[in-house]
């Protein structure tokens, strides 16, 4: 026994003794961080495996760099290496709290109001325990001090330390294709940081950062306010008036963008079951006061709902290599549709029940001007509420009507749905429709989700009409991409009755519906070609704003000869006439490929493709370089990124700062009493809750009301599914 304790403390006293004892601290310090700091959303046994190794590899890396020094120095040098990363992950502790994200390099650089929202809130969010952080430094410096391991100060071999390297370097390999096998496209479609520290680590993350940060930073440091001039003459060339028969005719109403989850054009009128798969959304679409598009086509690459997003507020493309709300949302300059709305006296909010670093949006809100974002954590926690990416549909709007009745009106609000989301999972008590049969286990449940929203939203529609919003009000509906992927083909030919599904019905099969809801509004069918890329420009149309002067790559869908070739992310395209898949051409009408093009033919194929591409480059172009910070539209005032804060505490104060000064809310308007009790949900959830007796469509109760913003803080922020379908 002796003898093992002298062995083991004669290890300790060797260099690689040190080193190993070094690691295996940090390693579980680390872990232990992760597990009682941070809310990573961690599901599954891959994912579980991941978190414990995930530190090893870069912890060996970076300690390692000490082998490659001398003497006493080598030991220093560790030591130094230790506490500089400790600080970064205490700092991230902290960050973590106030923001439910990692810190990035752009932040850091960007604003400064990130260190002054810290520092001052600092004291307010430190607990004791976060010093442990710092324990393992604490431990070897200690250990030094004692003399209770010395040091050794023989040389190592330089083949050694490089051995040390190499095995961190692919212990680091094995770590990432475990991850690229849980998780397709983790750093390339760049989700949520939270994932790639889940997966990778925080160091790891770090390094990815850095580089992300380097690479943008040095595309926009080589820009310069001239680059636009292409931009502003193919704009000035191709723009289109927009309808002047609709030009302000929502002029001053609220404003409701309301996001309908992986939504196609294809569930409208949908019968399944022997029943409409979404009555509400159908009735919707057909109303004499709808605005509604049967052309209307999703453009989102990898960046999937961000690209939507980017698409429907800013009228720029989404990026080919991943989310621009991800990669460029914190340090770009954008003009989008909250700020411009804002300025015109608008109350701008968007609400999610997703947390609220997924797709950057924390950030990117903020550089979008959008004065609140009600995100996970601003809901109350009900038993059973989270599925896959989110709160479920009805809880979610059931409270996010809480948070509208107190905006201050006008308000620009936008809704983000999530439970129709891939891999569309609903627990038995909220189905009611049967799945469909095809045998594909991922297609089948996609009426159910899809059934599910359209009852979430008639609910919400229900509570309009109650409160008299729907008078006061443009919604505007749409679905963001496509549910079913390309990869379904024969499940989906069965729900389409077809006998087969090739690529042109895939095309044909990536519509969304789009419609554009007011009281009054002369309405119908429009069968005009067109994409997420010109909601903005239609909008603003609608609204009285006008659009001349702003860089936006989108016209508006109800203007006479405007051009109705709509641009995929990859180059393809569709129009009423032709459309391109990869090489190959075809005829919309009939479906079929035009295996030899006539020269009229070739030559109209020629123009679209031509214009397709050079709106996707000139975009990119926009984006990449953050153009828009050398280009304030006249009228417009540049955003200030550090005018807003979505820190709950604040944000609520804030709220309640602007209607005290505007007494213009729904509250207000209703002699200062909520209209929840106005709210009828029959979520299963729900049922029993005391505290949400008076929505409960099946409680006869009509007691007081609550407005649905308690906050409760939440037990788990990320949650996963697995996606590699998407
Ligand atoms: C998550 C949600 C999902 O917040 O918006 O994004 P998606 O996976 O559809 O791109
Ligand atoms: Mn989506």
């Amino acid at each position: 026994m002796k003898q093992l304790g002298s062995k083991i403390r004669g290890f300790f006293n060797t260099r690689l003794g040190f080193f190993a004892l070094a690691v295996a601290l940090f390693w579980a310090k680390t872990y232990w961080a992760y597990q009682t700091k941070f809310n990573l959303g961690v599901s599954g046994k891959m994912q579980n495996l991941l978190l414990v190794l995930n530190p090893l590899p870069t912890t060996i890396l970076l300690f390692g760099v000490a082998l490659y020094i001398s003497g006493r120095k080598s030991y220093i040098t560790m030591l130094i290496i230790d506490a500089l990363t400790s600080l970064w992950l205490f700092a991230n502790v902290l960050y973590y709290r106030e923001f439910s994200d990692f810190m990035t390099f752009s932040l850091i650089k960007g604003s400064s109001s990130v260190s002054s929202n810290l520092s001052t809130g600092v004291m307010g969010i430190m607990r004791a325990s976060d010093w442990l952080v710092f324990v393992d430094v604490a431990i070897l410096i200690l250990l030094l001090a004692f003399h209770v391991i010395r040091m050794d100060t023989r040389p190592i071999k330089k083949l050694f330390a490089v051995g040390v390297t190499l095995l961190a370097g692919l212990m680091f390999g094995s770590n990432l294709s475990m991850a690229y096998h849980d998780r397709s496209g983790l750093l390339t479609r760049t989700f949520d940081n939270n994932y790639i520290v889940k997966y990778l680590g925080l160091n790891a993350y770090t390094v990815f950062d850095g580089v992300k940060t380097a690479q943008t930073s040095a595309t926009k440091a080589n820009a310069k306010a001239s680059d636009m001039n292409s931009v502003l003459v193919y704009l000035k060339k191709n723009r289109i008036d927009p309808n002047a028969q609709y030009t302000g005719v929502a002029k001053g109403k609220n404003v409701f963008i309301i996001h309908l989850e992986s939504f196609q054009q294809f569930l409208i009128d949908y019968k399944w079951d022997g029943q409409e798969v979404t009555p509400n959304l159908n009735k919707l679409f057909h109303e004499s006061d709808t605005l509604s598009f049967d052309n209307f086509f999703h453009q989102v690459g990898q960046g999937k709902t961000s690209d939507a997003e980017t698409m429907m507020e800013n009228s720029l493309f989404g990026l080919p290599e991943g989310s621009a709300m991800s990669l460029l949302g914190t340090s770009n300059t954008f003009q989008a549709a909250p700020a411009i709305m804002d300025q015109q006296g608008y109350t701008t909010a968007a609400l999610h029940g997703g947390v609220a670093s997924f797709w950057n949006r924390d950030n990117a809100y903020k550089s979008w001007g959008y004065d609140y974002f009600f995100s996970k954590s601003y809901y109350q926690n009900i038993k059973n509420d989270f599925l896959g990416y989110g709160i479920k549909d009805k809880l979610f709007m059931r409270q996010a009507a809480g948070y509208i009745e107190q905006l201050p009106q006008p308000f620009y609000a936008k809704l983000i749905t999530v439970t129709n989301h891939y891999p569309y999972p609903l627990d038995k008590k909220n189905q009611s429709i049967a799945k469909t049969d095809t045998g594909d286990k991922t297609v089948d449940g996609y009426v159910q989700t899809a059934h599910y929203l359209d009852q979430a939203i008639g609910e919400f529609m229900a509570w309009l009409k109650k409160t008299g919003l729907d008078k006061t009000s443009m919604i505007v509906f749409y679905g963001d991409h496509f549910g079913i992927s390309a990869n379904h083909k024969d499940a989906v030919a069965q729900l389409l009755g077809k006998d087969s599904f090739d690529d042109f019905d895939n095309a044909m099969f990536q519509r969304v519906p789009l419609m554009i809801h007011m009281d009054g509004l002369k309405g119908g069918i429009n069968h005009t070609y067109g994409g997420e890329i010109d909601v903005l420009p239609t909008i603003m149309n609608l609204l009285g704003i006008s659009n001349k002067g702003y860089i936006q790559f989108g016209s508006d869908l109800l203007a006479a000869n405007r051009n109705q070739t709509v641009a995929f992310r990859n180059g393809d395209f569709v129009s009423p006439t032709y459309t391109k898949i990869g090489s190959n051409y075809y005829d919309t009408k009939t479906g079929e490929q035009l295996k030899k093009l006539t020269q009229a033919q070739k030559e109209a194929v020629d123009a679209m493709t031509n214009r397709v591409t050079t709106e996707l480059s000139l975009s990119d172009r926009v984006v990449n370089r953050d153009l828009l910070r050398f280009y304030t539209p006249n009228g417009f005032t540049k955003v200030d990124k550090s005018d807003y804060s979505y820190t709950q505490s604040k944000a609520l104060e804030m709220l309640q700062a602007a209607d005290d000064k505007n007494k213009t809310s729904l509250i207000d308007k209703n002699n200062g009493k909520s209209t929840m009790n106005e709210y009828k949900t029959d979520a299963p959830e729900m049922a029993g809750l005391k505290e949400f007796a008076d929505s409960y469509s099946s409680s006869s109760s009509s007691a007081s009301s609550s407005s649905g913003t308690t906050s409760a803080s939440s037990s788990s922020a990320t949650s996963d599914s697995s996606d590699k379908d998407k």
